[in-house]
This record gives C-alpha cells, sequence and structure tokens, in this order.
C-alpha cells in the first residue's frame, strides 16, 4: 500500500490532522508529489519519525513493543527508551498540538481517563490478552510476618478502585496522601484485606516497586493498610529486573506489581521456583501500543516499514 507523506504539514500550519485527512480526499489522490496517499490516509510512520515512544527498557511493554516491530516487519522502527513520566508528558504534548504519537500503553491508566485513546489492533497477538497484576512475596514470609502475609494474600481490587488512586496522584496528589484518603474511604473493602491479620508492634517490612502509575497506585495503597496494622513499612522503588530479583533473593519481603502471564513471562519463568506467589491483586490489565483517539489508523499493521 502505498501511502503519501505530509513532510510535518500539519505541525508547520497548526492544521490538525482530521483537517488535512480530510483534505487528502480523492481529489489528491493522484498528485505525483506524495503528499496524500492512494486511499486518503495520512501516512503517520515518516510523521512519527519511525519512533514509538517508550516507556523504561525494562518494561515488559518496553520489551513487548520491540518484538512487535520486528514481528510487524516495521523495519526502520524505534521504540525510544524514557520513563513512565516522560512518556506520558509527550502523550500530553501531542494530543494538545494534535499531532501523531504512538506510545507504549498500558491499562488500568488515568491516561484513558484523561484523553481520548485506543489501542492499536495487534492481529499478530504479540502483546498477548488480559493480564492480571499479581502480588509476590519472598519464600518464608508467611512464617516470618503472617500478618503481613495475610494482607497481601487478600490484597484485591479492582480497575475501578486503581483508576481512582491513579488519577489523583496524577492530578498532583502526593500519592502517599492519596492513598490513605483511599484507605479512609473504602473501609469495608480494606476490612476484607486485614481480615484474621493481627496489628503489630513496628515489625519492618519492605515493598519494593517500579514507578509506573498503576504501580506507585497500589504500592502506596498496601503499604497504608500495613501501616495501619502497626508495621513500620519501606517502599523502595527498583528497575523491572531488579525488583524481580529482590523478592526472589529475599532482600525484599514483597511486591503487588507482576504482570502476568504475558508482560513479566520472562522475569515469572526466570524467579518462581524462589518465590511465593500470591496471585492476582487485579484482573483485566492490558498492554499494547496507544495512540489518540483522532489518528486514522486502527491496527498495528497500519504503520509502515522506513
Ligand atoms: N507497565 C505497567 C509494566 C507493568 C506495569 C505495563 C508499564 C510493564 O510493562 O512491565
Amino acid at each position: 500500500m502505498l501511502k503519501g507523506k505530509l513532510k510535518g504539514l500539519g505541525v508547520a500550519l497548526g492544521l490538525s490532522l482530521t483537517l488535512i485527512a480530510a483534505g487528502c480526499g480523492s481529489d489528491d489522490k493522484d498528485t505525483s508529489n506524495g503528499e496524500s496517499s492512494d486511499n486518503g490516509e495520512v501516512n503517520y510512520s515518516e510523521e512519527l519519525n519511525y519512533t514509538i515512544t517508550g516507556i523504561e527498557a525494562g518494561a515488559g511493554v518496553f520489551q513487548a513493543s520491540e518484538r512487535a516491530v520486528e514481528e510487524y516487519g516495521l523495519d526502520g522502527w524505534e521504540v525510544a527508551a524514557s520513563s513512565s513520566g516522560a512518556m506520558a508528558t509527550a502523550l500530553g504534548e501531542a494530543i494538545e498540538n494534535e499531532e501523531p504519537i504512538v506510545v507504549t500503553g498500558w491499562s488500568p491508566h488515568w491516561k484513558f481517563a484523561k484523553y481520548d485513546l485506543k489501542y492499536l489492533e495487534d492481529p499478530k497477538g504479540t502483546f498477548g490478552d488480559a493480564e492480571i497484576i499479581g502480588t509476590m512475596v519472598r519464600q518464608g514470609l508467611e512464617e516470618d510476618m503472617p500478618n503481613a502475609y495475610t494482607v497481601l494474600d487478600q490484597f484485591f481490587w479492582t480497575e475501578d478502585d486503581m483508576n481512582t488512586v491513579m488519577l489523583e496522584i496524577a492530578n498532583g496528589g502526593e500519592p502517599a496522601e492519596v492513598a490513605a484518603a483511599w484507605v479512609e474511604d473504602n473501609a469495608e473493602k480494606v476490612a476484607e484485606w486485614t481480615e484474621g491479620a493481627e496489628e503489630v508492634d513496628g515489625k519492618e517490612i519492605e515493598l519494593v516497586y517500579v514507578e509506573w502509575d498503576t504501580e506507585v497506585a497500589s504500592t502506596n495503597v498496601v503499604a497504608k493498610v500495613l501501616e495501619d496494622l502497626g508495621f513500620n513499612v519501606t517502599v523502595t522503588p527498583l528497575d523491572n529486573g531488579v525488583m524481580w530479583q529482590a523478592i526472589a533473593s529475599g532482600e525484599a519481603d514483597g511486591m503487588v506489581a507482576a504482570w502476568l502471564p504475558g508482560t513479566h513471562g520472562d522475569l515469572y519463568e526466570e524467579y518462581k521456583d524462589q518465590l511465593v506467589d500470591l496471585g492476582a491483586n487485579l484482573e483485566g490489565a492490558k498492554i499494547g501500543l496507544v495512540v489518540p483517539a483522532y489518528m486514522e489508523i486502527d491496527s498495528i499493521e497500519d504503520l509502515e516499514a522506513k
């Protein structure tokens, strides 16, 4: 399929892509300068400089995106490593200017509440299907800290719950404060997590996580619940691989940030015999390539090799 190039005109003229796309209708389709395509579609790939706006290179979604570049034959494309925060900023700026952008995305995530976005279809299944977010603890935790183990084992919430916390943090709330307010407002749910757990007197426990929006939310909530039980909780942000390794080696006590079966599947395989899998704490998570809804593509297959 031959698609023309817009050569950044949209940006230069400050026109919305919607308008440009509308201008690339059938009248233009035979122009020889390649500025429009044979089917009226915009060639985003060149405008994007063949770049997917990524997050931390250790994230599962980053690695899945690199696999997608290979599996969909997107020669010349790059998944640019940065941070979750920088990705969100780039997404917000692109939307403000109605420019195209493709990001490594996941849900739950506040970006879907704040912006009109869509996942690109993934007919090859590179990003997998529905994921769960799981809880992993170190071996021996059940014996050493049965009350913390009980809470971590029973911690389970919904996408809506997580979205509430995430959105407030994204809107500028301090994570520990937002988490504390949520715990207070959701006493019934929290009581299910703490059922059977007794109060302790300042026992130290360390939770590890990665500074992804989802994990900032869940880790702060669980930390607050453990604090209310009398634990002295340390939360330590790490890189993804290091987080898994910290639980497997017993250096840290637990984490609620395991995305399975796909996203962290390799890490799970590597460490599953050295840790204790407490199962899902959230169901219905997902990863993939995400674009603003105004982009006139629906599938990863609509992206073009260089
Ligand atoms: N994420 C958020 C992580 C898991 C949680 C999708 C960015 C990842 O890709 O590893």
